[in-house]
């Protein structure tokens, strides 16, 4: 007799509801998927295989570039356009667009779409869907770079293949509509096939051949390798901090404090502390490697940056006491932040 197949477990009802409900209660509580391994079909896109094969083979050549002809002025202005696109996806659309982690006068939110368009990462309203999914799905099916599928998946593998049908399955219940309600946000996703090649390619290579005569291929390339270090730094927030470093704050979840993927991805390695009270716009307990904070701050002097939540100390002791690993004290040792 043939073997019967295996029958499916009914799936486990998943939270669902507003985005106040991302915080440590379906963190600590978040329900494993019936998947098996088996039913994670890879269907991989080519497509994108090939282009980021060619982007990352076009970085590389960029960084022989910088040590063979590229004048310095164009390597500076590479690190300069990294933190600004950086800025835009950390102050951004995570911090600010994702989570409501604090309020944005125009300007800033202008300032912000640019930068993010700059860093291209899909447009606001695509990124902030998915970060919003990962969150309330994390380490399942659900969650679109789920880190229990290894290092590579999690870091870029998942954007090299369709999604799991979870993701569009239970991503359907997140509510987005905050951010379909900004003008700014839907102009930006609609024109983004425009705006993005002009923003991210176009205008980042000509600025260094008209305005201090570099070659159009040195500018070109080492522009291509600034956007690609930049998915790199943000892609590590999925990958590493998801995998090694200490869990001060809950021991119970994959994301981690990791203080070298705070420096390349402009202060969002704190990524333990950040799954825990993912609404404060600080994205970690202290000030340290945290050039995104610094930056918030200075736009809430000049009052363009308001409302700034944040979490007590009294409930982050708590919290401290109730799930972490006790590697609390090692980390805020002498903060005074
Ligand atoms: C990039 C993004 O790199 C990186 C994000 C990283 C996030 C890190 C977060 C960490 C914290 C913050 C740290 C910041 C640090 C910054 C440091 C800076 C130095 N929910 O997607 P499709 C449905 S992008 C609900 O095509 P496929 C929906 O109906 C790099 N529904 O799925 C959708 O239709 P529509 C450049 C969802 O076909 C439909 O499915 N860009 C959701 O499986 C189809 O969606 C690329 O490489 C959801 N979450 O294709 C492009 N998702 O949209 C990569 C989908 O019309 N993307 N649906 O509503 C692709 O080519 C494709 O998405 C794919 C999947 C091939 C990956
Ligand atoms: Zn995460
Ligand atoms: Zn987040």
């Amino acid at each position: 007799m043939p073997p019967r197949p295996r029958e499916k477990q009914p799936l486990p009802s998943l939270p669902t509801g507003p985005l106040e409900e991302c915080d440590d209660v379906t963190t600590d509580k978040i329900p494993q998927t019936a998947y098996e391994p088996d039913d994670r079909k890879v269907e991989i896109v080519w497509r994108n295989v090939v282009v980021m094969g060619i982007l990352h083979l076009v970085a590389l050549y960029g960084l022989y570039l910088v040590f063979t002809s590229a004048m310095l002025i164009t390597t500076l202005y590479g690190v300069i356009l990294y933190n600004l696109g950086g800025f835009g996806i950390t102050g951004g659309a995570h911090r600010l667009w994702a989570h409501r982690a604090y309020k944005a006068k125009w300007p800033l939110k202008l300032l912000l779409v640019l930068c993010q368009t700059l860093a291209h990462q899909n447009s606001v309203i695509e990124w902030a869907r998915d970060h919003r999914v990962h969150h309330k799905f994390q380490e399942t099916d659900a969650d679109p770079h789920n880190a229990k599928r290894g290092f590579f998946f999690a870091h870029m593998g998942w954007l090299l293949c369709k999604k799991h049908q979870e993701v569009k399955d239970k991503g359907k219940g997140v509510d987005m509509s905050d951010l379909y309600a900004e003008p700014l946000l839907r102009l930006q996703h609609k024109y983004f096939y425009v705006l993005m090649p002009i923003g991210c390619f176009v205008l980042p290579s000509i600025i260094p051949v008209v305005f201090w005569g570099e070659t159009l291929m040195n500018a070109y390339c080492l522009n291509i390798l600034r956007y690609v270090s930049c998915l790199h730094g943000t892609w590590l927030v999925n990958s590493a901090a998801h995998m090694w470093g200490s869990k001060p704050y809950d021991k119970y979840i994959s994301s981690v404090e990791n203080v070298f993927v705070s420096f390349f991805a402009v202060g969002e390695g704190w990524h333990n502390y950040h799954h825990t009270f993912p609404w404060d716009y600080k994205a970690a307990e202290f000030g340290k490697v945290n050039w995104t904070l610094r930056i918030i701050n200075l736009f809430a002097k000049i009052g363009w940056a308001y409302e700034l939540k944040s979490v007590s100390k009294e409930m982050i002791k708590t919290r401290v006491h109730r799930t972490g690993d006790g590697s609390h004290e090692i980390w805020g040792w002498g903060d005074k932040d």
